[in-house]
């Protein structure tokens, strides 16, 4: 048993830029001799995508649109990776949205509209594409699907409003597709990534001062990096986590164990 993920096909959900934690996962898995396979969100992310993929040390580098809102596009999505590839071994899902607006001020104020549109990207998504992939047999020997999430799904963390309340759901998600897909032998997990600077995080009130706070507070007394995470995702995806499903696991230099 190793962390080799040679031989291994994984499907990366999430690269916006350089800074994405799903570009972190995708520089440790690559690392460790995964073959990737990216899907991106609208046609603005493509040129990112393709650029960050091409860059990797890859043979072939495969790039996919994936409107994680449409059902039908997250079946032909995963399709076509099935027509190219024929199995993968597991899958990192990093996607989360809620609208701006919402996510300042009181949770309150949040309309049914933001609270379905949080909920369907950031938490659904999950469930949607753990279908498909049993749809599809598309892990057929088994596999690891990891997904992001954060300590304001467990606990009051300002400003995170209903994205805090769709993590919730995204962390009970997990739970409950770790109890379904255990008898396939797929696990699935979450990490608990501390705060980093990501494009999805930018122009968000109250960030810098959630940053300080976690130099301040956290045992390590630091931030943590993508390839913090990128380095977790890897163990997760790896045999070397093979007894671990339904669990969340931390990356946050031990920040939520303190207060
Ligand atoms: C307490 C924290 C401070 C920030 C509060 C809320 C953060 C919410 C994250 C959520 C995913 C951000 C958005 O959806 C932003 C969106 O409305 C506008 N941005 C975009 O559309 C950009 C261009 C794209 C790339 O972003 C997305 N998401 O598609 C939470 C901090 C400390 C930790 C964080 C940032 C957690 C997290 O969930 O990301």
């Amino acid at each position: 048993m190793n962390l080799s993920l040679e031989g291994k096909t994984y499907v990366i959900m999430g690269v916006a830029n350089k800074r994405s934690i799903a570009w972190g996962i995708s520089q440790s898995l690559s690392k460790a001799g995964a073959t990737l396979i990216f899907t991106y969100a609208g046609e603005r992310m493509e040129k990112n995508v393709r650029q960050l993929a091409d860059s990797l040390d890859q043979e072939e580098t495969m790039v996919l649109p994936c409107d994680i809102t449409d059902d039908n596009e997250i079946e032909k999505t995963f399709q076509d990776i099935k027509d190219k590839v024929g199995h993968i071994d597991g899958l990192a899902h990093c996607i989360a949205f809620a609208n701006k607006e919402e996510l300042d001020g009181d949770y309150l104020n949040t309309t049914r509209d933001g609270f379905m549109l949080a909920h369907s990207i950031s938490s659904y998504s999950l469930t949607a594409v753990a279908k498909v992939i049993r749809e599809l047999d598309l892990m057929k020997e088994g596999g690891s699907i990891v997904t992001m999430t954060y300590l304001g799904g467990e606990r009051i963390v300002k400003n995170y409003n209903v994205m805090g309340v769709a993590k919730a759901s995204l962390d009970a998600s997990v739970q409950y597709l770790a109890n379904d897909l255990g008898k396939d032998s797929i696990r699935v997990n979450a990490i608990s990534a501390g705060p980093i600077r990501t494009l999805s995080a930018k122009g968000i009130g109250g960030f810098n001062d959630v940053l300080q706070e976690m130099e301040e507070k956290a045992p390590l007394n630091r931030l943590v990096t993508q390839e913090e995470v990128g380095d977790t995702a890897l163990f997760l995806m790896s045999d070397l986590a093979r007894g671990i499903t339904g669990e969340t696991i931390h990356v946050d230099a031990g920040y939520n164990k303190v207060g």
